[in-house]
């Protein structure tokens, strides 16, 4: 039982069973300073956070949290990192010309299966599927390390985004795969792409004891020469391959940010009510095989594909309530999901939206009334 505990297969094994398609274990004391986290520090010091000040937080010594696990968690020793594919048959934002139609980042598609008693599906955020799923794994180990030694502690912590960890990072060094010039984490071994979720278990446990199983081994960069990301984003907000300024990115500016969107990037929002795909859509790596994901709490709700923006924009309070109850559109809020409709329409070309963004112009909200009227001009100077 004891090389079992100590094998990275059995975590993997666990890992499994809870459904996760890949996982992978970091040690913390081999990898010494990862080099890529000394560049979230600039990041911050640069602005390119922008409103999202949980990212900034900092510790009594005044350290920023995210830049170093021993910065919030000095006990851990390795980081087992999981990940679960979200992908769907359903089309990409960049093959979707509808102009009555927004999108919604394919993330956030989410809803249990329907019940079969003619009940509407739930909606799921993807924390607590992810977490839910990372706990069980989390649960499995405490025990399993319980029933050869009761005496033994063995600290370990869950997080699903919300964690004071720059997640991508420790999935590159799991080897989940690399980070690609678009920022995000790209399977090859599975050949998932990059439409995954990723959740980490902290752990004061040594794996170094497991020179047996291949392990710790960062994956390789497959970008090579390839820009589609950089070319394709709207606003160009990969500044550079491997970087990006959030605050120019469109999945930042419809969830994110409150109050007013800077002018500058309105019409670069394209049809996007709610986050961004475009720099994943277009990545040779998304293409080659699209997997469907099995897990059931990623079966998407068909009403949130490409939804019709008359619908989004026209909601009442109440129904955004009921129907996005614990989903991430959530997050972007009722008037935030309104002001993005309205920039929407402004960039749909459809003339057929004057009346409904007319009365948003007289919106009691001043935020999505302003946003109204950007549209209709937009609309009209077409
Ligand atoms: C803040 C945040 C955002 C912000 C900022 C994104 C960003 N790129 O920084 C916004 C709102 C824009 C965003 C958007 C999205 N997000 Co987000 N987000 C986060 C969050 C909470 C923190 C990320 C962070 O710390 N950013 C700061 C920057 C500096 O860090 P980073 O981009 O991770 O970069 C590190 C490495 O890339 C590294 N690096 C690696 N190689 C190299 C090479 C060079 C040369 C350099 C300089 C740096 C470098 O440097 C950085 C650390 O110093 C994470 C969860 C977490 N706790 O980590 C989820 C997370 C990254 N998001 C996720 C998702 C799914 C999305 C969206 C797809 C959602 C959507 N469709 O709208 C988009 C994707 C957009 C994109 N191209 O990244 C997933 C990513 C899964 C994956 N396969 O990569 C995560 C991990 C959440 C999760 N638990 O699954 N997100
Ligand atoms: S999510 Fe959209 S706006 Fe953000 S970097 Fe990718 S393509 Fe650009
Ligand atoms: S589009 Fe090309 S450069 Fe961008 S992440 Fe994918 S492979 Fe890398």
């Amino acid at each position: 039982m004891a090389e079992k505990l100590h094998s990275t297969e059995r975590v993997r094994a666990l890992a499994s069973q809870a459904g996760f398609e890949l996982c992978g274990i970091v040690s913390l004391s081999a990898n010494g300073d990862f080099p890529e986290l000394s560049y979230f520090p600039e990041w911050i010091a640069q602005g390119q956070a922008g409103e999202m000040e949980y990212l900034k937080a900092r510790n009594e010594q005044g350290e920023l949290k995210r830049s170093a696990i021993a910065n919030v968690a000095p006990w851990a020793k390795s980081v087992i990192v999981c990940a679960i594919n979200y992908n769907s048959e359903a089309p990409y934002s960049t093959k979707m010309n509808d102009s009555s139609r927004g999108w919604i980042s394919r993330y956030a598609w989410f809803g249990q299966k329907e019940s079969g008693n003619g009940s509407k599906p739930k909606a799921t955020d993807y924390h607590d599927a992810v977490l839910e799923r990372l706990r069980r794994v989390e649960a499995a180990l405490q025990s399993e390390w319980q029933q050869i030694d009761p005496q033994c502690r063995v600290q370990t912590r869950s997080y699903v985004d919300t964690g004071p960890l720059v997640e991508r990072v420790y999935a590159k060094y799991a080897g989940i795969g690399w980070v690609g010039k678009n920022t995000c984490v790209i399977n090859e071994s599975q050949q998932l792409g990059s439409w995954l979720f990723l959740g980490s278990i902290l752990t004061s446990i040594d794996f170094g004891a497991d020179d047996t199983a291949s392990w710790n081994i960062p994956a390789a960069d497959r970008c090579g020469t390839c820009t589609r990301c950089i070319d394709a984003c709207p606003t160009n907000a990969l500044i550079e391959p491997y970087k990006m300024d959030a605050r120019r990115c469109i999945s930042y500016l419809t969830i994110e940010k409150r109050g007013t969107i800077p002018e500058e990037f309105r019409s670069q929002m394209g049809h996007n009510v709610f986050g961004c795909d475009i720099c994943q859509d277009v990545c040779p790596w998304n293409q080659k095989r699209a997997t469907a994901t099995q897990a059931e709490e990623f079966q998407v709700r068909a009403e949130l594909v490409a939804p019709k923006l008359e619908w989004l924009a026209g909601m009442s309070r109440e129904e955004f309530n009921q129907t996005f109850r614990g989903a991430p559109l959530k997050r972007a809020k009722y008037e935030g999901i309104r002001r993005n409709a309205a920039v929407a329409m402004g960039n749909s070309g459809n003339r057929e939206f004057v009346p409904q963004l007319r009365e948003m112009a007289d919106d009691p909200d001043e935020n999505i009334a302003e946003h109204a009227r950007w549209a209709l001009e937009k609309l009209s100077a077409e």
